[in-house]
């Protein structure tokens, strides 16, 4: 699978828009179908494009946040194919397979339908159907009562998907929580983020800026391009392989881009730090790094170079389990290659606690590189120009976090709420500049320390699947006086909630412009192509109607979301129908190399220089070069849990997908072939996998193999869900987060290690 993923030929495109149409025929019943036209009736095949005229709309895909832009066709009120818009510089004319699952998502017979309020005890999911106004009276009334009695910063409000901004942002930051927060910063990218900050002063922002084109030699560090199947990145990587670049994969997995490496470096996980400061020993030891890039843009390179002198490739050897010569030559490799040398930032990065300082040694090395600015290495991500729509001044400023943050405008401020109350993530005890850690707000909602956090708004985040330490959030569930769950499908955290508010999908509604850093920045126009399904209403109009409500009318005055799209595109001489007429995208001017920036530094650090040493963290009582530690060991006939993407899902929110839960419906464990043979597990049989916690996984079927290291075992993220309301996806497979009962928080970032947990495996019942 991973590799029909990897290449997206034409053949393996109209292979998954053939299957498409397989999965629109499963969810028949849902589909309304057009009035027989007259050429039904002479005799003309019923296909859908004969049904009538066939309209075409721009959106962007919000099969997982990567948000490639598509044009969703349709006919009356039923879409039936979607297409990725040729004129997108992230889609290109083409999806991957999830992208292609759009539609059947959307006709997921499954779905929310109407807002519903609890009827039994909490967790039960007994619901009753309610009117929206019902719903939204009910809500508006208990977060008033709440925000009265504690504050609002007592309500927390986490956001994801496509429509994380209404709540997550735009809600939040009117009605003054500063306690505001997105799975795709502390679970996701935020080390990585705070990593460039230091470094190179800017974040890496939504889209890792590597100069695709001209890259001579990828590194990839647990970075696994084709089971991350984001579309733009696989197209490139492919188009880089095809003109022979060199590749290295470090991965204790043989993943599947390790099966297109020049080099793959099986490395003992945990350890990547010493096999990152051994390269940097031999770049600088053996004069190949860029002594003139250095020179004009870095500083602290004498202690660099002093801090590694003893840290050869014999002694990261010992420590990661690689052979010592592999570590010299495909140091070597890399500066061969340079300045079109890079290390390709994971995006998925919280992984073991110090996972800012790993980030770190990567741009480090970018640097030695002199990779950065330069074509073919790292180009300079611009954000696009426009407007926000004009509102009064909020009442606490933004820090949910999220992957498009601009280059240079971080504020060492943290936000506080109208009461004065600082975030109650912990960040003013530890250095964390960043964007709120999700996971550090649950604390609050049992202990009521550093004060209480009495109420949750859940919007588009998989609360259950997504957040390390399962039970304590359940507890939190418990705790809470109001809990507000908006979603699309009946996940397993939806049984949690007071009241449900059923959000249509992205191909029925209109959103917020979405607007991307990029080597060329542009923005795309997000339309309906047709009415919301069920009695199903956009995020927008939720956040707007509970404003109003709430006494926050000034911040919404607009009334739809078209007249507050346009009045930020008027901000550019621009509107919707223009954007209409330009393929739904507008680009504009790159600033992407040094060359753009004539006298001024691209770099935003205190000195316009690249940190190779970081006064800031030593300031603040870190290391100023990051230094390798060790992490913990499985004890004795325990295997490091390890997990990651599968090709055909996203995270744990496409497993009920009609179409892709045929393609791929269950997950398995890898594990390695040799282990297997001793613990007499077979490739296929039923296991059962149990924490250092004593946590039980449910049954899952092992995957042995002689791709994995034998101190792990591996599974894709995502699947066994408990929700019976997910009639596909219901018990099928393991939840890797069920398994991980603890985490290691990074101090710098605020992000959750969660490779720190630790398995063994029992042989299970079949199911
Ligand atoms: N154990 C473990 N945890 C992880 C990860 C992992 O690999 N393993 N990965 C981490 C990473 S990298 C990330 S980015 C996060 C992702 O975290 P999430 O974004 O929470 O992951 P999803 O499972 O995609 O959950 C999306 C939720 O939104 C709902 N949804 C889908 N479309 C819409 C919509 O249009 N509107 C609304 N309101 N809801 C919608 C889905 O039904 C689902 O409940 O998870 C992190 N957590
Ligand atoms: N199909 C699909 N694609 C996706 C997503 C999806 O849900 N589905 N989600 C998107 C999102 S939001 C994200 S954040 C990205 C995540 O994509 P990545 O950033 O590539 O993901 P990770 O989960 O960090 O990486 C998993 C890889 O790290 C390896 N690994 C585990 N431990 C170690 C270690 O200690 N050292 C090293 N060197 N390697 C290790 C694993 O074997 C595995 O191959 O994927 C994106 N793309
Ligand atoms: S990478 Fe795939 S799922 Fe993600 S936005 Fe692009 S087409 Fe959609
Ligand atoms: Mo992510």
């Amino acid at each position: 699978m991973g590799k029909v993923a990897l290449q997206i030929t034409r053949r393996s495109f109209l292979k998954t828009a053939v299957a498409g149409s397989g999965g629109l025929a499963l969810a028949a019943r849902h589909v309304r179908r057009v009035a027989a036209s007259a050429l039904h009736e002479a005799g003309v095949p019923d296909a859908w494009f004969y049904r009538g005229e066939i309209k075409s709309t721009y959106s962007v895909c919000d099969m997982c946040p990567w948000r490639c832009g598509v044009i969703a066709q349709s006919v009356g009120d039923t879409v039936f194919k979607i297409d990725g818009n040729p004129a997108d510089p992230k889609s290109r004319g083409k999806l991957c397979a999830r992208g292609q699952g759009g539609v059947s998502f959307m006709y997921d017979p499954d779905r929310l339908r109407a807002p519903m309020l609890r009827t039994g005890e909490r967790g039960e999911g007994k619901f009753k159907e309610v009117t929206w106004t019902e719903a939204l009276d009910a809500a508006a009334e208990k977060l008033n009562a709440i925000a009265a009695e504690y504050g609002p910063e007592s309500v927390a409000v986490f956001g994801h998907t496509a429509g994380d901004f209404w709540f997550a942002d735009y809600w939040a930051q009117a009605f003054g929580t500063p306690n505001a927060a997105k799975p795709s910063s502390s679970l996701c990218t935020s080390p990585r983020e705070e990593a460039a900050k230091f470094t190179y002063g800017f974040p890496i922002g939504g889209h890792e800026p590597v100069d695709w084109d001209g890259v001579k030699c990828l590194t990839l560090i647990g970075s696994h391009i084709g089971e991350d199947a984001r579309n733009t990145v696989m197209q490139d990587f492919s188009n880089m392989a095809a003109r022979g670049g060199k590749v290295i994969v470090v991965d204790p997995r043989f993943s599947t881009v390790a099966a297109k490496a020049d080099y793959w470096l099986p490395i003992k996980p945990g350890t990547d730090t010493a096999l990152m400061l051994a390269w940097m020993h031999v770049l600088i030891n053996e004069n190949l790094y860029d002594a003139g890039y250095i020179a004009e843009w870095a500083e602290g390179f004498d202690e660099l170079k002093a801090h590694v002198a003893e840290y050869t490739p014999e002694w990261a050897a010992e420590i990661t389990d690689l052979p010592a010569e592999l570590i010299a030559t495909t140091a070597r490799v890399m500066a061969e290659n340079a300045p079109q040398s890079v290390i390709m930032p994971g995006r998925h990065v919280t992984w073991y606690g110090n996972d800012t300082q790993r980030m770190r040694a990567e741009y480090i090395i970018n640097a030695l590189l002199g990779a950065v600015g330069r074509e073919g290495g790292f180009y300079f991500a611009k954000s696009p120009y426009i407007e926000e729509y004009p509102h009064p001044p909020f009442a606490v400023a933004g820090s949910s976090g999220g992957c498009s943050a601009e280059p240079g405008q971080e504020s060492a401020e943290l936000p506080t709420g109208p009461s004065g109350k600082a975030r109650a993530d912990g960040a003013r005890t530890t250095f964390l500049r960043g964007s709120t850690a999700m996971q550090e707000l649950i604390e609050p909602m049992i202990s009521g320390e550093p004060y209480p956090i009495k109420a949750l708004i859940v919007s588009g985040v998989n609360l259950l699947q997504s957040v390390p330490m399962v039970e304590r959030t359940l507890e939190a569930l418990k705790q809470l006086e109001f809990v507000l769950v908006i979603d699309v499908l009946p996940m397993e955290h939806v049984a949690w909630a007071d009241i449900v508010m059923p959000e249509s999908t992205i191909l029925e509604r209109y959103e917020d412009l979405s607007t991307v850093a990029h080597k060329t920045p542009y923005i795309s126009l997000r339309e309906p192509a047709v009415a919301p399904y069920y009695d199903t209403r956009p995020a927008w109009w939720m956040a707007r109607e509970l404003g109003l409500r709430m006494g926050l009318e000034k911040f919404f005055k607009w009334e739809t979301v078209e007249e507050y799209v346009d009045t930020r595109l008027a901000t550019i001489g621009s509107s919707i129908e223009k954007m209409r007429a330009s393929d739904g995208i507008i680009i504009q001017k790159p600033k992407a190399y040094f060359a753009d920036f004539g006298a001024t530094s691209p770099f935003h650090t205190p000195t316009g220089k690249i940190q190779l040493y970081s006064h800031e963290l030593e300031l603040a009582g870190f290391d100023p070069i990051p230094t390798y530690e060790p992490v913990e060991e499985p004890p004795e006939g325990f295997f490091r849990l390890l997990y990651g993407r599968h090709p055909v899902h996203t995270f744990a929110k496409t497993q009920n997908t009609p179409l892709l839960s045929e393609l791929f419906a269950e997950n398995e464990v890898w594990l390695n072939a040799d282990v297997a043979k001793t613990l007499k597990i077979k490739d296929g049989a039923t296991v059962i996998l149990e924490n250092q916690d004593g946590v039980m996984s449910t049954p899952v079927k092992a995957r042995v193999t002689q791709r994995m290291r034998p101190d792990a075992v591996y599974m894709a993220h995502g699947f066994g869900h408990n929700a019976p309301g997910l009639s596909r996806a219901h018990a099928s497979g393991a939840s890797d987060t069920q398994l991980m009962s603890r985490y290691v928080l990074d101090p710098i970032s605020g992000g959750a290690g969660m490779r720190v947990n630790f398995v063994r495996l029992t042989k299970g019942s079949a199911k």
